[in-house]
């Protein structure tokens, strides 16, 4: 009995031993396949990367780096300022990467990067990168991103999320995916300086916290210009001090029945600052002559009969002006763009300026003249939208938003253009017939259709500061509604103003566009599953 008890634990011992050896070796093998340059990462899963926008040149190489509990990052600049900005942006790197892997990500100042980490730094780094370039560098051993400014750093961190799995973009731990991204050599730098969305926050107000998501959201595909339609017919939607009553009464309504809102100037400067934090420009927009139902609304004394206006709350347009003849009028828009000004510090004041059907051509004539030398006058670049180009208040010191086709006057004035084409970059317009949200004056934008044009089919390339989508709202009250609008649009028209127009083609970018889902689902988007699109 006993001679046969000792034989078993003798084999057992035997096969436990065997097992533990095949374990060790399985776990070393696979240690030394991460390093190889053949993977183990399942097919279809990172090995072509689907960068969006696509970038100017890319090469990818045979391998991949693997983010570990040990990866760390590591920052360097120029200056002790500015390595300072880089580990801001280090960090802003590691609270992405962070929910997803569990890792730690702790973010050091060195230049002596370890093995298996990434360095984000701008020593010795090319000039010819420009402002907003970068290079990125990965290798099995570590990823280096390099760039002329700290705002190409940030930049190409939009690069490096893109270039790992989908989940990297969940706000949850996710276990057993392999963190890896492909072993490529990247040089890219955008076509334009100027890639904007514009969300239209007065036909529905959209808390601070909406906005911050939609910034966040367009920070990804390398965007740099974030416009506010601060004010229209509907509703007043910033606060200025000395007139209180703009946001008391003009910010009380919006479209339908809602009890509209307004950001005091602490959450304006908190959206601002937001915004610089990601190297987006906040242009703020107050329209007018026209579109100034809100303030008329707010104030008497703005109106001929000194009488405030009742609110307007419905959709149509084009039926209310400032008096344009009347002193009080400069008064207050003196105090208005004093106040905006002060709590902006982009270069740009938009003033609106378009649809003013009730104003006659020489009082527009003349008020254009008034604004655009009032906005100059507070050390700030006057923009209005098609007319603005033609009064001849307006010179090559201000700029022309292009919506519709009339931009003689710019080009004779040498104006620079900001390009926003309604039947292709505007989001409020509906994919389909069958599409519920949006309107469709400027036809239906399935995303195919939305992502073929370019700014030189508008006017010529050397008057193009760039372009701009817009998201009016008067069909839309809440984020969800706001994302299936811009998405999966949006990313298409960061692409046309950052990739070359030879880099793009709808074929493939719907391969890109096709696995990106994956990636919107991962944050949460309520993007449209666009029939146009074989997802
Ligand atoms: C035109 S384009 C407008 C807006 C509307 C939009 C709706 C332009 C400068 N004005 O007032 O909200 O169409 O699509």
């Amino acid at each position: 009995m006993i001679r046969i008890k000792k034989k078993k634990i003798a084999l057992l011992t035997l096969a436990s031993l065997l097992v533990i050896v095949l374990l060790v070796a399985g776990i070393v093998i696979l240690k030394g396949r991460n390093n190889a340059s053949e993977g183990i990462v399942p097919t279809g899963q990172v090995l072509t990367p689907n960068i969006i926008p696509r970038p100017v040149e890319f090469t990818e190489n045979s391998g991949y780096f693997k983010l570990t509990r040990k990866t760390f990052i590591y920052v360097n600049g120029n200056s002790d300022s500015e390595t300072e900005e880089i580990k801001r942006i280090g960090t802003y790197l590691a609270d992405i990467l962070m929910p997803s892997t569990g890792y730690p990500f702790k973010v050091i100042p060195s230049s002596a990067p370890k093995k298996g980490s990434i360095y984000l730094t701008t020593k010795n780094s090319d000039p010819s990168l420009g402002s907003e370039g970068y290079k990125l560098e990965v290798t099995t051993d570590k990823i280096t991103l390099s760039a002329y400014t700290t705002e190409g750093l940030f930049r190409g961190i939009q690069t490096i999320r893109q270039m790992l799995p989908a989940e990297i973009e969940k706000a949850e731990v996710v276990k057993d995916i392999p963190w890896v991204m492909a072993c490529v050599n990247i040089k890219d730098y955008p076509s334009y300086s100027w890639r904007g969305m514009m969300l239209d926050v007065a036909r529905h107000f959209f808390s601070v916290e909406d906005v911050k998501r939609t910034i966040d959201l367009m920070a990804q595909y390398k965007m740099n210009r974030f416009h506010m339609h601060l004010t229209d017919d509907q509703g007043w939607r910033i606060e200025i001090k000395s007139w209180p009553d703009l946001t008391k009464i003009g910010g009380s309504t919006e479209v339908g029945t809602g009890d509209g809102g307004f950001y005091t100037q602490e959450e304006y400067t908190d959206i601002v600052n937001y915004a610089k934090e990601r190297y987006i420009m906040v242009i703020p927009e107050i329209d007018m002559p026209g579109h100034s139902n809100a303030a008329l609304a707010s104030y008497g004394e703005l109106n001929p009969d000194g009488k405030r206006v009742k609110p307007y709350t419905k959709i149509n347009v084009g039926f209310s002006s400032f008096m344009c003849r009347e002193e009080i009028t400069y008064t207050f828009i003196s105090d208005v763009i004093r106040e905006l000004a002060a709590i902006t510090p982009g270069e740009y004041i938009h003033v609106g300026g378009d649809e003013a059907a009730q104003t006659p051509p020489e009082d527009y004539d003349y008020f254009i003249g008034r604004i655009n030398e009032i906005v100059l006058n507070n050390g700030k670049k006057p923009i209005g939208w098609n007319p603005f180009d033609t009064s001849s208040g307006t010179t090559s010191e201000a700029y022309l938003q292009y919506w519709n086709s009339e931009i003689t006057a710019a080009l004779d004035k040498n104006m620079k253009m900001i390009i926003s084409p309604p039947g292709k970059a505007y989001l409020d317009m509906k994919y389909n017939m069958s599409f519920k949200l949006g309107l469709n004056w400027a036809g239906y934008i399935p995303t195919d259709f939305a992502y073929q044009w370019d700014p030189t089919n508008y006017a010529p390339k050397e008057s193009i500061l760039g372009i701009e989508c817009a998201l009016w709202s008067e069909t839309i009250d809440t984020m969800d509604e706001l994302e299936t609008l811009a998405f999966p649009r949006l990313p298409g028209h960061a692409e046309i103003g950052w990739t070359p127009k030879e880099l793009r083609s709808w074929e493939e970018y719907r391969q890109r566009l096709i696995p990106h889902a994956k990636r919107m689902e991962c944050q949460g988007i309520d993007y449209y599953r666009d029939p146009n699109v074989d997802w």
